[in-house]
């Protein structure tokens, strides 16, 4: 009897490469192709610009391709188990490095049942390097970008945005993975912050920061990236002018808007009641949504409400109440903000809050209660988590350290210990 193959794909242009090693596992024997989920894809490389179905259809019709199956992970344990191939067949290129987490599970599944891996050696070449680059450089175009959030909002359960305030701590949310056995993780969008964006520039958070200087950020982030982008708009200023900002940053490719419902000199929300925050009427806050929604020229752009309840001691019932009438008014989603140190108080608004709307997407910032974690908030209703600081709060005592050591030695030598190679440093950034 033939042996029974099995390969795993997940991509969306078939080229040589993939022709030979097709062929070659189709030697072996009846192939089966696993053709990776798009959430399993987006985990692990970009998000794929055709569609599973898509995807599974250009290796549906090739040549030594017995049948095409859906995988659900990038881990290679569940789809071994199920189908037990005689052989599992993959690129040399996960014998050591990032993907040999999978390449050790792979085998130790494969020894369970009696099954054989078999290594083709990996095929690069300079034009398939080339078709990824165009690939990646499509996912940068604002109308491809754009979408995207809405698009991950249907294909994942929780949506995670990593903040980043200029070029570089942009390429660290688009670049930054972690590998396991079961899979890859890595951020699927960027959240713009004003605080971030504000402390970058040495400015305090208090909307002074103006929309040409945030939008500058945004561009240095978009040219260098591709993951879509969550803008903290702040209060979105005048109603007058909210209209404007949504129409450019909708224009630029930006995927979403989040306004919080205060007004006057708006103060940082970690701040709470220690400082004179004053929070928005419901109807102002209302007409300022539709306006933002009224300006807009395509489906994809979201604009977000935030409600500052929590944070100015209002309570539940008040949030409750704001969320019903911003959904009313047009808002494609709801940011609901805490600073208690744990999640009881946005986990209870969400839980309430899916009792009448079981589809706005709920958005939360654990950064006071930050022991919270993805999983802890998978099943409570929310969709988007948004980790508002961290980069730029790690960044900054590390810089302190430095310049003080310097000072204390008067020389580098010292804090050479803590730094990046030279060697690191200059080629961090390919030249392309
Ligand atoms: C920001 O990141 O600027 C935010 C979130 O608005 S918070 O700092 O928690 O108010
Ligand atoms: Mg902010």
């Amino acid at each position: 009897m033939a042996k029974t193959v099995y390969l795993t794909t997940s991509t969306d242009t078939i080229h040589g490469g993939h022709i030979n090693i097709i062929k070659k596992a189709a030697e072996l024997g009846e192939l089966t192709v696993g053709v990776l989920a798009d959430e399993a894809v987006a985990g692990y490389k970009r998000y794929p610009l055709l569609c599973y179905e898509e995807r599974a259809a250009l290796f549906a019709g090739l040549k030594g391709v017995a049948r095409v199956v859906r995988q659900e992970s990038h881990g290679y344990r569940d789809c071994l188990l199920k189908y037990r191939p005689d052989i599992l067949v993959h690129g040399d290129d996960w014998l050591e490095g990032n993907l040999k987490p999978l390449r050790d599970e792979a085998i130790f599944v494969l020894d369970s049942y009696g099954g054989k891996l078999v290594e083709f050696p990996y095929t690069r070449k300079e034009q398939y390097d080339l078709i990824e680059n165009i690939r990646e450089s499509q996912a940068s175009i604002p109308d491809v970008r754009r979408g995207r959030l809405k698009k991950l909002l249907e294909l994942k359960p929780l949506v995670t945005a990593m903040e980043a305030h200029n070029g570089l701590t942009g390429l660290i949310v688009e670049k930054a993975k972690h590998f396991e056995a079961g899979g890859t993780r890595q951020f699927d969008a960027m959240w713009v912050s004003s605080l971030c964006d504000s402390t970058a520039k040495g400015k305090p958070d208090i909307e002074l920061v103006d929309l040409s200087s945030r939008v500058r950020t945004i561009d240095e982030i978009m040219e260098v990236t591709t993951k879509p982008i969550i803008v903290d708009g702040d209060t979105g200023g005048l109603l007058e002018h909210f209209s404007y900002t949504v129409r450019t940053l909708e224009r630029m490719g930006v995927s979403a808007v989040i306004i919080e419902d205060k007004t006057g000199l708006k103060r940082n929300s970690l701040l709470g009641d220690e400082v004179l925050q004053t929070q928005c009427d419901i109807p102002s806050f209302c007409d300022k949504i539709s306006a933002g929604k009224a300006s807009l020229k395509t489906k994809d752009f979201m604009v977000i409400a935030r409600i500052e309840s929590f944070i100015l001691g209002k309570g539940q019932e008040d949030a409750l109440a704001r969320a019903a009438a911003f959904v009313e008014a047009g808002a494609d989603g709801i940011m609901i903000h805490s600073r208690q140190k744990t999640p009881g108080e946005v986990f209870g608004f969400a839980e309430k809050f899916r009792e009448n709307n079981k589809i706005t997407p709920l958005v939360i910032v654990p950064s006071s209660f930050s022991t919270v974690s993805e999983p802890d908030c998978l099943g409570k209703g929310i969709n988007i988590v948004i980790y508002a600081n961290q980069l730029i709060r790690s960044a900054f005592p590390a810089m302190m350290g430095t310049a003080q050591s310097i000072l204390k030695h008067q020389r580098a030598f010292e804090a050479e210990g803590d730094l990046m190679s030279i060697n690191e440093i200059i080629t961090l950034i390919p030249e392309r």
